[in-house]
């Protein structure tokens, strides 16, 4: 695509079982709920909600090795990629609401159909690049960036559900923003793929206007091409996000969060988006709930253009007196 997309598609995606917890399948409704169409549509976009896909329940689906619903999650990743790489195709910016980050590996498969030279952002606590080998939790949402990798393949035994795909995206198409709860093996694969990350500790050094610069730059110097930004809101500071499953202390502040999706937004090249793991029944109170949902409606209406410094509107528009 040359010409900016206009148009956002919303795609709810209730979706669980990449993870142990009940309630981040109610994310989408907690996210729509917290007025997400309502602020779109004071953007410049026409939003377009497909609603909710719905999920097939498995009733055989054992675990492979310690990783439990396999089946049920490569076909849910199956059915996300279909509808994002159909959104994509007809020109929309893709919207992903989880739901769980396994969601990820079919979002930006689908986008990746669509646009085989994207980019990708990932803005977490976690790297989500464990293999099921080894992977502590045995949890396929920590697992996500593991599936797209080509330079893992070698790594990456046959998971049942998975067959339909393979790996699409290379070690140097990826930045992560925000770790600070990595595993060991993770951290290992990270070295030795070379991959580029910013961890909370980078930020502190750096500053997270530092940050954004070497990221934009070592994703698109070389040239502009489309970026897919998969956004745990489990990156901020549980303070700001309690509403999660896997809350890890020392997290974004809001400040930092929303100039992270405001320099993305600034390329013009955000070209589809993920928000993933608001869970509305971990929350301690209805208060705590509101605030996760409502940050992540900021955090999407920040990617599409709203901006700290006001809306645009052409200076015509302004009345004079009569
Ligand atoms: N690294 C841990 C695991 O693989 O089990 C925790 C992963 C949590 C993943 C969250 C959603 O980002
Ligand atoms: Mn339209
Ligand atoms: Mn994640
Ligand atoms: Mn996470």
């Amino acid at each position: 695509r040359t010409d900016r997309a206009h148009s956002v598609a919303v795609l709810g995606a209730p979706f669980s079982k990449g993870q142990k917890r009940r309630g981040v399948e109610h994310g989408p409704k907690a996210i729509r709920d917290a007025g997400l169409v309502e602020r779109l549509s004071q953007l410049d976009y026409h939003v377009h909600d497909f609603g909710d896909l719905s999920f097939q329940h498995l009733e055989m689906d054992g675990h492979f090795m310690h990783v439990p619903f396999p089946r049920t999650v490569g076909r849910a990743s199956q059915l996300v990629s279909g509808a994002v790489s159909s959104a994509v195709g007809a020109g929309h910016i893709s919207l992903m609401l989880g739901g769980d980050h396994s969601l990820a590996i079919g979002s930006v498969e689908g986008h990746a159909q669509q646009c085989p030279d994207l980019c990708l952002v990932w803005v977490d606590a976690h790297a989500d690049i464990n293999t099921p080998l080894t992977s502590p939790s045995g949890n396929l949402h920590g697992q996500s960036v593991a599936f797209m990798l080509k330079e893992l393949q070698e790594k990456m035994p046959d998971v049942p559900g998975f067959s339909w795909m393979k790996p699409f995206l290379s070690a140097t198409d990826l930045v992560y923003i925000g770790l600070r709860d990595v595993d060991p093996g993770e951290h290992i694969i990270l070295k030795n793929l070379g991959i580029q990350y910013f961890s909370m500790r980078d930020i502190d050094r750096l500053g997270i206007h530092r940050v954004m610069e070497v990221t934009l730059d070592h994703l698109l110097a070389r040239k502009q091409r489309p970026i897919h930004l998969s956004f745990d809101i489990d990156a901020f500071d549980p303070c700001l996000a309690p509403a999660t499953g896997t809350p890890v202390n020392g997290g974004l502040t809001y400040r930092e969060g929303i100039y992270i999706t405001e320099e993305i937004h600034n390329t013009g090249l955000l070209s589809a988006m993920d928000l993933v793991e608001v869970n509305p029944i971990l929350g301690t109170s209805r208060e705590a709930v509101q605030a996760t949902a409502g940050l992540a409606v900021d955090v999407i209406a920040s990617s599409l253009g709203q901006t700290r410094e006001g809306a645009h509107m052409a200076y015509r528009e302004i009345p004079t007196p009569k």
